[in-house]
C-alpha cells in the first residue's frame, strides 16, 4: 500500500511514521509513506494556502488551488488509483468496518485540514471520502490522519507479528450476530498482589472453563461500559 499525506505541518508525521509498527510495516515492504507540504503547490511567493472566509467570520479557509494542484501532481506520481480521504469534523465517524475496507485499498491519499476548514468547491471537485475520528474538537486533521494510518496499516496482512492479535481485538472481534465485545481483564504474576488474588479459574488449568469465564467477563464488561455495542440494546 502507498499512503500519501497532504498537510501544512509535515514535521508532525516524522516520529509517528518511523516508530513501532508503522515503521516495521515500511521495513518489511508492506507500505510506503509520502508526506507532502501543501505549501509547495502555492503560487504566491509567500506560499499562501489560506484566506479569509467570504461572508466574514473567524479563522481562515484553505484555498482551492494549492490543494487541488497538490492532489493532481501527487496522484500522477504513481499509477495506482488513490482512495482520497479528507479528515474533517463534518465526515463520517471512523469505525473498524471502514478501516477494514480501507486496508484493502492499494493507495490512500489523506488530506489533513487545518484552520477553520477547506473551501467547499475543492471538496466538490475532488470528491474525497470525508472522515471524522470522533465527536470532539481537535485543532487540525493531522492527528486524525496519523490515527487513520495506524488503524489501517496494522490490518495489512503480515504487518503484525502475532497472527491472532488482530482477529481477537475488541473492535475486530465479532460474535456470530455481528456484535463486537470489549476485552475482559488480564492478569499475570504474582498470583497475589497487595492482597488481590488473580481469579482462581485462570490458575486451575481448565482451558474450557477459562474460555467460558473470559467470554462472560467480556459480555458483562460490555454491558456495563458500552451497552451500545450489544446489538440494539433492546433485547438482553
Ligand atoms: C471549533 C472550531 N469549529 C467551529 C468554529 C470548526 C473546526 C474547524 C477545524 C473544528 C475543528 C477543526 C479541526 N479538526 C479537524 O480538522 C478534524 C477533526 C476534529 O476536530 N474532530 C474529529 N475528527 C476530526 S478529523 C479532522
Amino acid at each position: 500500500m502507498r499512503i500519501d499525506v497532504l498537510t501544512l505541518f509535515p514535521a508532525m508525521f516524522g516520529q509517528v511514521l518511523t516508530a513501532s509498527i508503522l515503521a516495521r510495516a515500511t521495513e518489511r515492504g508492506f507500505v510506503t509513506y509520502h508526506v507532502h507540504n501543501i505549501r509547495d503547490w502555492a503560487h504566491s511567493k509567500h506560499g499562501k494556502v489560506d484566506d479569509r472566509p467570504f461572508g466574514g467570520g473567524p479563522g481562515m479557509v484553505m484555498m482551492c488551488q494549492p490543494l487541488h494542484d497538490a492532489v493532481m501532481a501527487i496522484e500522477a506520481q504513481d499509477g495506482r488509483a488513490a482512495t482520497r480521504i479528507l479528515l474533517t469534523p463534518q465526515g463520517e465517524r471512523l469505525g473498524q468496518a471502514r478501516v477494514e475496507r480501507l486496508a484493502e485499498s492499494p493507495r490512500l491519499l489523506l488530506i489533513a485540514g487545518h484552520y477553520e476548514g477547506v473551501d467547499e468547491r475543492v471538496i466538490q471537485e475532488l470528491e474525497p471520502l470525508e472522515l471524522s475520528v470522533g465527536d470532539y474538537v481537535l485543532s487540525g486533521g493531522e492527528i486524525p490522519a496519523m490515527l487513520l494510518i495506524d488503524t489501517v496499516v496494522r490490518l495489512i496482512p503480515g504487518v503484525l507479528g502475532h497472527k491472532d492479535s488482530t482477529a481477537e481485538d475488541s473492535f475486530a472481534a465479532r460474535e456470530p450476530q455481528g456484535r463486537r465485545l470489549l476485552e475482559g481483564p488480564h492478569y499475570t504474576r504474582p498470583q497475589v498482589w497487595k492482597g488481590r488474588r488473580a481469579p482462581e479459574v485462570l490458575l486451575a488449568g481448565d482451558h474450557q472453563a477459562v474460555n467460558e469465564w473470559r467470554k462472560s467477563m467480556m459480555i458483562e464488561r460490555t454491558r456495563q461500559r458500552r451497552p451500545d455495542l450489544l446489538n440494539t440494546g433492546l433485547v438482553t
